[in-house]
């Protein structure tokens, strides 16, 4: 039995929600979004970040590592594939961009003025000077080299649309990233989890 703390929104959970669902795994979604929710999240993770998972009454923390031990489940999977180095520094690029973005996102929701923060000047620096980069990989093909849909493209394609969603970085100017969100559009696992207000 699966079960995935998190909420609609965060591009994370939305990673794990997308593998289980190109997997065929069923899980069940804790939404930590209200009270009931966050209590038990605080309950089962000292961090209190999601996604957070409980896999046959294992504790599981980390998008990352959720999405190992979900993959473990499958490994004949075409998902399940061993990555590239250049695949995983892709995806490294891709979450100091988002954590840069989740991190400017949060304070100012709590009204923090970032002109007059220099480290916040840094975090969206830092994650423009990502996605140039994760532009420039891309070039006219897929991530990382490879033609088939991967671990990259999950995480670059959940970023972009919680980018478009949150109004957090002006993703459109990137044609080559947009591409791939558009490939990624095509997929039932993307259909049906688009981060909704
Ligand atoms: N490295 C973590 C990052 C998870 C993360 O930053 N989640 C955000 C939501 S998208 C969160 O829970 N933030 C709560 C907080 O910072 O208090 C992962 O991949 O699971």
């Amino acid at each position: 039995m699966i079960r995935i703390y998190g909420t609609t929104t965060s591009p994370y959970v939305r990673r794990v929600r997308i593998v289980a669902h190109e997997l065929g795994l069923p899980i069940t979604l804790v939404d930590t979004s209200g009270d009931q929710g966050q209590a038990e999240l605080r309950d089962c993770s000292p961090i209190w970040k999601v996604p957070a998972a409980s896999v046959d009454g294992e504790l599981v923390l980390d998008s990352r590592v959720i999405t190992e031990v979900l993959l473990g489940r499958a490994p004949d999977a075409p998902l399940a594939r061993p990555l590239s180095i250049a695949e995983r520094n892709a995806i490294t690029v891709i979450d100091g961009a988002l954590d840069s973005l989740i991190n400017r996102f949060y304070l100012a929701r709590d009204g923090v003025d970032a002109q007059r923060a220099p480290y916040l000047h840094k975090q969206r620096e830092r994650a423009e000077s990502a996605m140039r980069w994760i532009e420039e990989q891309l070039g006219d093909g897929r991530l990382g080299g490879d033609e088939r849909f991967g671990l990259a493209e999950l995480a670059l394609a959940t970023t972009a649309d919680w980018m478009r969603f949150r109004g957090t970085y002006p993703v459109d100017d990137h044609p080559g990233i947009i591409a791939c969100l558009e490939r990624c559009h095509q997929r039932e696992s993307f259909a049906s989890t688009r981060p909704q207000a």
